[in-house]
């Protein structure tokens, strides 16, 4: 899920003067060479009924409430991270792994504790909307989704104090009416040039041609746009300060495609591997290997596992069934060969998920 504060600066204000929840509230960068040069940095709903956005110039936010009991106050971002560090501590003791990603903003993989259900997922939405508003006071929106991608643009349908839900099966359904420009990574420019090819929706998007979008965008871009509009979106939610994967490589002491000579060389990679893990307290959750055959061409495989582990043995049987499978594709012998896990997590989450998964 995607949690998201409302009108969050200004919230913030009310917080510490509820006598402004009464009145249109704006938030103000200034700039400072005259009285009103400066941005709008955030409103709270009172003033956005008004026509008043984020990043608007403050003098036509002024012009707007014009007449209106409104309040402009500047921006306090030392008080606001306070507030956001109080919330972000509620909000990842809700999440088998957590992700800000903002100051107002944060991923939470509950896949494990719901148990895969988003019923349970709603329930437990509920919670958190209680719990958040007894410990600190204030108001957010939820977007639920069976990937990051979805959960982010539900979280955008519904607000202030939100919460739509988007099922898997439900996902192509729910993105292919929306304005393409809901889809991070469609700025001004790109909803520019999207709308020349004719693109106006998601589900433009999701039927427009891939070789042409990689021929506009970019091979990168250009998939990403394809799978982002059919709903695809394999990221992980990621704790900050994580490597993304552990890896090592080494050279065998003769070329071989022999599987019991290969897998010495990777038993100590993975004996490697497993002691950096372990020193940082994470678990993997995809294992994968590379070979440098002596044609000097690289080939890989990867498997993703059912759930997150950190023991050697899951890991050293998971190396031995790819190099197996890898070897039977292949009649070339292997120079080089390399292990890597990725899809890393705090092995305290880990904990979490099993104590959810099993029930207590
Ligand atoms: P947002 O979450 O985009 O906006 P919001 O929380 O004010 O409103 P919403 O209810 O739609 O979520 O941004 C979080 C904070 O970041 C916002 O309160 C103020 C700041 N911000 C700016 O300073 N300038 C900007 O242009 C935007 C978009 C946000
Ligand atoms: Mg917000």
């Amino acid at each position: 899920m995607l949690v998201d504060l409302d009108y969050f600066f200004a919230q913030c204000e009310e917080l510490r003067n509820p006598a402004l929840k009464e009145k249109p509230v704006v938030i103000g960068v200034y700039s400072g060479r005259t009285e009103d040069s400066g941005a709008v940095s955030t409103a709270n709903y009172a003033a956005r009924k008004y026509g008043v956005k984020s990043g608007m110039p403050l003098f036509l936010a002024k012009r707007k409430l014009e007449g209106v009991d409104a309040v402009f106050l500047p921006v306090d971002h030392e008080y606001y991270e306070q507030i956001s560090d109080k919330l972000m501590r509620v909000f990842r003791g809700y999440a088998d792994v957590f992700e800000q990603v903002g100051i107002d903003e944060a991923y939470l993989d509950v896949t494990c504790r719901v148990h895969g259900s988003f019923d349970e997922a709603k329930a437990l939405v509920a919670q958190m909307k209680v719990d958040v508003r007894n410990q600190v006071g204030v108001t957010f929106s939820v977007g639920v989704g069976p990937n990051r991608l979805v959960a982010k643009v539900a979280c955008d349908v519904q607000k202030p104090d939100g919460l739509t839900i988007v099922r898997a099966e439900d996902v192509n359904a729910f993105l292919q009416p929306l304005p393409v420009d809901r889809l991070i990574g469609v700025g001004r420019k790109t909803l520019q040039r999207m709308t020349e090819l004719g693109v106006k929706t998601i589900g433009d998007l999701a039927k427009f041609d891939v070789q042409r979008l990689v021929e506009v965008f970019g091979s990168t871009l250009g998939v990403y746009f394809h799978n982002a509009a059919n709903g695809v979106d394999d990221e992980p939610v990621r704790e900050a300060g994580e490597p993304e994967s552990v890896s090592r490589i080494g050279t065998l002491k003769q070329d071989s495609r022999d599987l019991t000579f290969i897998l010495e060389k990777t038993d100590s990679l993975t004996a490697e591997i497993h002691g950096e893990l372990v020193k940082k307290g994470l678990s993997f959750r995809q294992v994968g290997i590379i070979a440098v055959l002596t044609d000097l061409t690289v080939r890989s495989r990867s498997q993703t596992l059912e759930q997150p582990t950190r023991t050697l043995e899951a890991l050293r049987k998971t190396v031995r069934e790819l190099l197996e499978r890898f070897l039977e594709d292949s009649d070339i012998e292997v120079r080089r060969i390399g292990v890597k896990v990725s899809q890393l997590a705090k092995e305290e989450s880990v904990q979490k998920r099993l104590e959810s998964f099993f029930g207590n």
